[in-house]
């Protein structure tokens, strides 16, 4: 690790570096130095994103863009480049790491202790997109394409249950068949995309809650992170993967599935910090879709979690057997419970 801190412009000599974070895609490290400041350092994972560098244009724009907006610089993320001025270091063995400035007195949650944590979260995102509502999005390549494309993440998920690479698909058949049920709401985004109903913007298409830093004292929003997934997209994507994250009770990962059910308190906090940040930029159809977008990117991402679990674990990190199958049955679990307080959910 020492060989590859080395390749980036720190303002002082190493000290450490120790893993950090949650993530089931990159590898988080904070790097300390002998004087300060200390550094976030990430391998990015060449699984997911297929063109490192592209990848790493796009965030080298989008937060040099950001940068420019921010009232307290130390609060923006920055690209540290390595010495050879470079926004990314690709290692001889293949791997890409990159390094950010790392910022201080913050808490990264991953559930809401508060209920104005989620309200600051979601202010976060809303920030976020309307930050980005002036960017140049088709100066933008997509790091994974189709990456919300939820009929195509059916797809997916079809091919993996005929092909049975891990020779699990009969022992969940239930999931198989929520997942195949629900199939016809896929394409509902999508679709409205696609006949200009809803307007393409730059969304960060990754917004879990724990992707916010929060003031560790005033636990007010701080920055967002985890740009690799910066790239077009709607405002429902955003809006719906916090739904997701936040709006449930109950870890994504967790087996008892009586703790996971879907909160109206909390969605509601969730729609004011996020209107209240973008709501003036939104068109009505987008405030319209917003509901949609909750329970869409949860049946998504349970689809996702299924297709991998069928694969043989391939793409998600996981920490016991059955993991993405356990992911799985939360998300299926929140998208019922939405299903179920959908008329309350959409009147509101
Ligand atoms: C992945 O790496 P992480 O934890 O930020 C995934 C998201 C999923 C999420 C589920 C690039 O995010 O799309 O919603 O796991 N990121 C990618 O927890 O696939
Ligand atoms: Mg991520």
């Amino acid at each position: 690790m020492k060989q590859i801190i080395r390749q980036f412009r720190l303002q002082s000599p190493l000290a450490s570096c120790e893993p950090l974070g949650h993530g089931h895609i990159n590898a988080s490290y904070r790097v300390r130095t002998q004087r300060g400041p200390d550094y976030l350092l990430q391998r990015i994972s060449t699984e997911a994103f297929h063109d490192v560098p592209a990848l790493m244009r796009n965030i080298a724009q989008v937060t040099a863009f950001l940068a420019r907006q921010a009232e307290n610089p130390g609060h923006a993320l920055r690209l540290i480049p390595t010495l050879d001025g470079r926004s990314y270091y690709a290692a001889p063995d293949g791997q890409y790491y990159r390094m950010y400035n790392y910022i201080e007195n913050t808490l990264c949650l991953e559930e809401a202790q508060q209920p104005r944590d989620l309200y600051a979260c979601a202010y976060a995102f809303g920030s976020f997109l309307k930050g980005l509502s002036a960017f140049p999005a088709a100066s933008l390549c997509e790091t994974i394409p189709r990456f919300h494309d939820t009929p195509a993440r059916y797809e997916a998920l079809k091919a993996a249950i005929a092909g049975d690479a891990a020779g699990r698909a009969a022992s969940c058949r239930e999931e198989i068949a929520f997942a195949l049920s629900r199939e016809q709401d896929a394409p509902s985004l999508t679709e409205q995309l696609a006949r200009g109903l809803l307007p393409l913007r730059v969304t960060h298409n990754d917004t879990k809650l724990s992707n916010v830093l929060l003031d560790k004292g005033t636990r007010k929003p701080v920055c967002v992170v985890d740009l690799d997934t910066v790239m077009p997209g709607l405002a429902a994507y955003d809006f719906g993967d916090l739904v997701r994250t936040g709006a449930g009770t109950g870890a994504e990962d967790e087996r008892d599935l009586s703790k996971v059910t879907f909160s109206m308190d909390r969605y509601a906090l969730l729609r004011s910090g996020f209107l209240d940040a973008c709501g003036d930029v939104l068109t009505d159809g987008e405030i319209r879709s917003l509901p949609l977008g909750g329970r869409l990117m949860t049946l998504e991402c349970g689809v996702r979690f299924l297709t991998d679990y069928l694969s043989g674990d391939r793409y998600f990190r996981i920490s016991r057997p059955e993991h993405n199958l356990d992911r799985c049955r939360t998300q299926f679990r929140l998208v019922r419970c939405m299903e179920s307080c959908w008329a309350e959910l959409t009147g509101g």
